[in-house]
């Protein structure tokens, strides 16, 4: 399929499909606590397509996994003009982030109305009343982050909310000189919140300096740059346009290489008690 050119400073899928010609060495991995999906394997014959969605389809990048990562799902839109949907979202309990990379969508939250351009970002609680559409005139390519919201008695959900990447000062990491930041759309604080979902940006030469190894689930897709990224065992070279799917516990840390900045979008399961196996269903131990 043809696209027509963007100036989007982010890495977009290509999709198409790739000539006969071309070697199948590549660095598509799926192991046991992390798995690869680099940007070119996402061609026309991977994409999924949804209930109730016009002229759209996705890539799904990641999606509960028995034995895997089982907290999120993060898809690949792409909404060609006129597209989109009035009944986006068909489970219920779901919450959501949309990041635009390309072109422009309307998301009508309510009776409020948005227009997303590049580096948009919408929050959306579980129950939220959601529509978008593709009003422009050129394909609109977006992240759609799906979670089943963790309701604790006491809190209220989050409110919905919609801001843009460049709205957003990075926050430095400390004793980086601002060389590791990340761009926070929601205060660590609040405690409504079970996802986050950040832009970590690392400038060429800036290290994450030692394997975190963490309960927290990531999908990480590279928004521009490239990097070595440590995951688990291995040393990966990552480039715009890949996305990393991380288990729980999977160490990871990463070399940026230059020569402009490394950027990631981060989805990242937080704040909640892990969940145990209601009594009765554990056996006592054997007398
Ligand atoms: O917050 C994080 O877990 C983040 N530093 N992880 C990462 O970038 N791989
Ligand atoms: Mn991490």
């Amino acid at each position: 399929m043809a696209h027509a050119m963007s100036d989007s400073p982010y890495h977009l899928p290509a999709g198409g499909l790739p000539p006969q010609t071309q070697l199948l060495t590549g660095r598509a991995a799926f192991t046991e606590s992390y798995a690869v999906i680099p940007a070119g394997t996402l061609s026309d014959i991977v994409a999924s397509r949804l209930p109730f969605w016009q002229d759209s389809r996705f890539w799904v990048l990641a999606r509960p996994l028995s034995g895997f990562a089982e907290t999120f799902s993060q898809y690949l839109a792409e909404v060609q003009p006129g597209g989109g949907s009035d009944c986006p979202e068909t489970a219920t309990g779901v919450e959501a982030v949309l990041f635009v990379m390309s072109g422009e969508v309307t998301v009508t939250i309510g009776a409020a109305r948005h227009v997303l351009r590049p580096g948009g970002y919408a929050y959306l609680p579980p129950g939220a009343d959601w529509r978008l559409r593709n009003d422009g005139d050129t394909r609109a390519v977006f992240h759609w982050i799906r979670k089943a919201y963790c309701a604790v008695p006491g809190l209220a959900p989050p409110e919905a909310f919609v801001t843009e990447d460049a709205a957003v000062t990075p926050d430095p990491m400390p004793d980086t000189d601002g060389r590791w930041a990340t761009s926070r759309f929601v205060d660590p604080d609040d405690m409504r919140h079970d996802m986050h979902v950040t832009i970590v940006t690392l400038q060429p030469g800036a290290v994450i300096p030692f394997a975190e190894t963490h309960v927290m689930e990531h999908g990480l897709y590279v928004l521009s740059g490239k990097a070595v990224y440590r995951l688990n065992q291995d040393w990966v070279e990552v480039e715009a346009g890949d996305f990393i799917w991380m288990r729980a516990f999977c160490p990871q840390a990463c070399y940026a290489g230059g020569p402009g900045p490394f950027r990631y979008l981060l989805y990242k399961d937080v704040n909640r008690h892990m969940p145990l196996a209601p009594p009765g269903t554990v056996s006592p131990p054997a007398r």
